[in-house]
């Protein structure tokens, strides 16, 4: 009999397009995945990553039981035996030590599963509110959100560029054309870049770096680290020039004539020496901006991980109000699931978000808590400074920090010193390696989804809800059924486990399953298109997204606006521009130094065929001998006696790695370009990326808790001094 086949339509979930996909199933397990036809927006496009990511489900190389390290090296357990030992040593640190010796950091991928997010969230926060919760946002985004958190007084209003209707686009520190987008789901977002060219519009790509994006469009290049200064001299044209309809910006803002005194002294003229970019560009990129119906500015990681992450995406979104582009079509606009009621979820929100803002901070830097979570930069410490809150458990789900996070060697040796640490993930990693326990989980084909962290970044507003399209490879488990596992262990011992292990229970008795996906389909019940519980005939649910619509649906033509008082959760109804922090950081610019022997600046580089540290044991993407390389102009190699090809030592005041180099005119000269997510050393379980080797980039980044961003405990990740010389 010939093998049958289904094809399943689904969604990729590695990066922020969330591509579709269509699986080709036999026996529950996966033959292919190619890019799915029928896809509303990604109309049969997915990149090289997407595809190959069969080769991740089925990986000789990946974890299909649980892992006990035992004196030889990890020997396979049952479930059983791991989740009682665990459960067991956990509750006797909580019972000995508190809530406070125990920590999670979940990684990038958990973002993409609603599950997983919710599941590392509510174990953590139920162990107790001394409990430490890290997350790679604080490599990522969390400055963004800070910054909306002041602005909006909400951190989860983030406005992003209309992308559809604008006519200037001027993106700042991202490179799309191969990160394919971030904060920003747009499949095929070259495509719709290329569209607004199309029309007569015009997209300026501001970075270091001659990018793939930048290459493609115009290019405006900057000094790293500089942004801040860029944009505080743009806003001062536009005001000193008269360019502003200040009334028209009152009626959105409070605080207006507070943000033109602190940009006045920034003349274009004053801060080109510093940017690189001349006075003449910034007055006329300013008028531009305001003169252009339909014009927005958009930054991502390259203006979120600088030393001052937070002003440099607070200045961003201030072009915006002052030049009229906020929450206008074609603008910087509000995309949102338009949830009933959501005016007063981001008021509430905001509260708790601004209360936990000003009374959590990290006991080694005194840092204030973003979004409920701590900087990762400093686990580190955490975990080997004693005192009340030390850490001695710890949880890793769906992150790799000993890559990714500033100076990995550090957290490498912390991590022999815990009582307790537990990996949620497919791979032994740097990380994983370092874990008592190594749990094996599902991949994402391997579970349902509603990808609802993304739901307000869409350009355009959709809809798609997968079911799970593979069974479990291996005896690989969901994380929420992990969590819960665990937590019904710990029930017997930690009382707020025991108060929500019974409410559960009572819900069971009513028949109903108070769980993630319940609350997933409330909300799509409950916001734009949705059936509003069986009141609106023909609308969606989580059910009749998954079977019914398995491509996915567009529910508005366009991102609405207009909507600006729904979006900020203060009860002015204002965007607040007044904030002291963002004074202090403006203070900070001008008392910037830099120590002497260190005269070249690293920048960060994605390439087309890694994800952060993960795909590297893909035989697919790894093709062609793949190897990691740092980039420098073509001047300062001849300088230093560098050709093509050479292996050059990279100093920074932190540390040192080793890498080859290849030459380049596309970079600013002075800029050193190094991929992350490399360093594989062998440590780990995965053949091919242990062969690929590579260089830890954040052994050259700073874990001083002096060097994580102030206002909201972001890692400091590009312009980081160095110099480079031949070995
Ligand atoms: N192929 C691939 N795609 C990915 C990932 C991956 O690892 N590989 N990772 C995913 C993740 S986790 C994320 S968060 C997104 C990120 O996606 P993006 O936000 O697009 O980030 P990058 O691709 O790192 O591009 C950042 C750009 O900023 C520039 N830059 C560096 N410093 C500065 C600066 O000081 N000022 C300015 N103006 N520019 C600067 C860099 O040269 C670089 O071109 O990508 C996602 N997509
Ligand atoms: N120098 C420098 N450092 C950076 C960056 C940079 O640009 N420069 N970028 C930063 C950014 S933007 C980010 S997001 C972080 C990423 O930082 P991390 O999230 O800590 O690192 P990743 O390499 O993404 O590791 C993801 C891990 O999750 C596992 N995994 C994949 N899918 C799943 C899943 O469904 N469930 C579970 N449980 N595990 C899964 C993978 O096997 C892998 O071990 O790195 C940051 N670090
Ligand atoms: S662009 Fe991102 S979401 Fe799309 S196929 Fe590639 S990895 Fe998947
Ligand atoms: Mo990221």
């Amino acid at each position: 009999m010939a093998p049958v086949i289904e094809n399943k339509p689904t969604f990729c979930r590695i990066c922020e397009p969330l591509c579709g996909m269509v699986a080709s199933v036999e026996d529950g397990r996966l033959v292919a995945l190619r890019p799915d036809k029928e896809h509303p927006l990604s109309s049969g496009f997915a990149c090289q990553k997407g595809i190959a990511f069969a080769e991740v489900v089925n990986d000789p190389d990946r974890v299909r039981r649980p892992l006990r390290r035992g004196p030889t090296g990890f020997e396979e357990v049952t479930w059983d035996e791991a989740m009682d030992d665990i459960g067991g040593r956990l509750s006797a640190i909580l019972r000995r030590h508190g809530s406070g010796a125990v920590g999670w950091y979940m990684g990038n991928p958990g973002a993409f599963s609603y599950a997983h997010t919710f599941a590392a969230l509510l174990f953590t926060k139920g162990l107790g509110r001394h409990s430490h919760y890290f997350t790679a946002s604080s490599q990522d985004t969390n400055s963004r959100l800070i910054a909306s958190q002041l602005l909006y007084g909400v951190p989860t209003s983030v406005p992003i560029p209309d992308l559809t209707r604008t006519d200037l686009l001027v993106m700042m520190g991202t490179n799309p054309v191969v990160s394919h987008g971030s904060f920003l789901t747009a499949p095929r977002i070259k495509d719709r870049m290329h569209d607004i060219v199309k029309r007569g519009g015009r997209v300026v790509i501001i970075d270091p770096r001659r990018s793939e994006t930048a290459t493609a469009f115009e290019w405006l290049g900057i000094v790293p680290d500089t942004d801040s200064l860029l944009l505080l001299s743009l806003l001062h044209v536009m005001f000193a020039d008269g360019m502003v309809d200040v009334a028209a910006v009152k009626r959105q803002a409070d605080g207006v004539d507070w943000l033109r005194s602190l940009c006045r002294p920034f003349t274009p003229e004053s801060t080109a020496a510093s940017t690189g970019i001349d006075a003449d560009s910034v007055r006329a990129l300013a008028r531009d901006l305001v003169t252009t119906p339909r014009a927005a500015v958009y930054g991502r990681l390259g203006t979120c991980v600088g030393t001052h992450g937070t002003l440099t995406t607070y200045l961003i979104d201030a072009v915006n109000l002052v030049a009229g582009n906020l929450d206008v079509p074609g603008g910087s606009v509000f995309s949102s699931m338009h949830t009933l009621g959501a005016r007063w979820q981001n008021v509430a929100m905001g509260a708790v978000m601004r209360r936990s803002y000003r009374r959590k901070r990290s006991r080694i830097s005194g840092t204030p808590s973003a979004i409920g979570s701590e900087p990762a930069a400093l686990m580190a410490k955490e975990i080997t400074t004693p005192g009340e809150r030390k850490i001695r458990a710890m949880f890793v789900s769906a992150g790799n920090p000993v890559l990714s996070v500033p100076n990995g060697e550090e957290l490498e040796a912390a991590f022999g010193e815990l009582e307790l640490s537990v990996a949620l993930d497919f791979y032994v990693t740097e990380t994983s390696t370092q874990c008592d326990y190594i749990l094996p989980v599902t991949t994402m084909y391997e579970r349902d989804d509603f990808p609802y962290t993304f739901q307000s970044f869409q350009a355009t507003p959709f809809r798609q809800a997968t079911k799970a399209v593979l069974t479990p490879v291996g005896e690989a488990r969901e994380e929420w059924a992990i969590v819960e596992d665990l937590a019904r262990r710990l029930a017997r011992r930690v009382p707020a486990f025991a108060a929500y292990a019974g409410v559960r229970q009572v819900l069971r008795m009513f028949g109903v399953d108070a769980s993630p996906r319940l609350m997933m389909d409330a909300l799509v019940r409950m916001s734009e298109g949705g059936d509003r519980f069986g009141l609106r005939r023909g609308g969606l649910n989580l059910r009749r997204l998954a079977e019914e619509l398995p491509h996915g649906v567009v529910v508005a033509p366009h991102v609405r606006t207009g909507v600006l008082r729904q979006a900020v959760g203060y009860l002015s109804r204002r965007v607040r521009l007044a904030h002291p922090g963002i004074a202090d950081e403006v203070d900070k610019l001008s008392r910037r130094t830099v120590p002497d022997g260190y005269p070249l600046r690293m920048v960060g580089l994605r390439e087309p065929r890694s994800e952060n540290s993960w795909m590297h044991n893909s035989p697919l993407l790894m093709r062609g001998d793949r190897r990691q390389h740092a980039l420098m102009h073509v001047d300062d190699a001849a300088e230093r006696d560098i050709v093509d090809g050479d292996e050059v030592r990279i100093t920074s005041p932190f540390g040192t790695i080793t890498v080859p180099v290849l030459t380049t005119k596309d970079l600013l000269p002075g800029v050193v370009a190094v991929p992350h997510g490399w360093g594989h050393k062998g440590t780990g379980s995965w053949r091919l990326a242990n062969r690929a080797g590579g260089a830890n980039v954040n052994q050259l980044t700073s874990s001083d808790p002096a060097d994580v961003e102030a206002l909201s405990g972001m890692a400091w990740l590009t312009g980081v001094p160095i110099r480079v010389e031949r070995p």
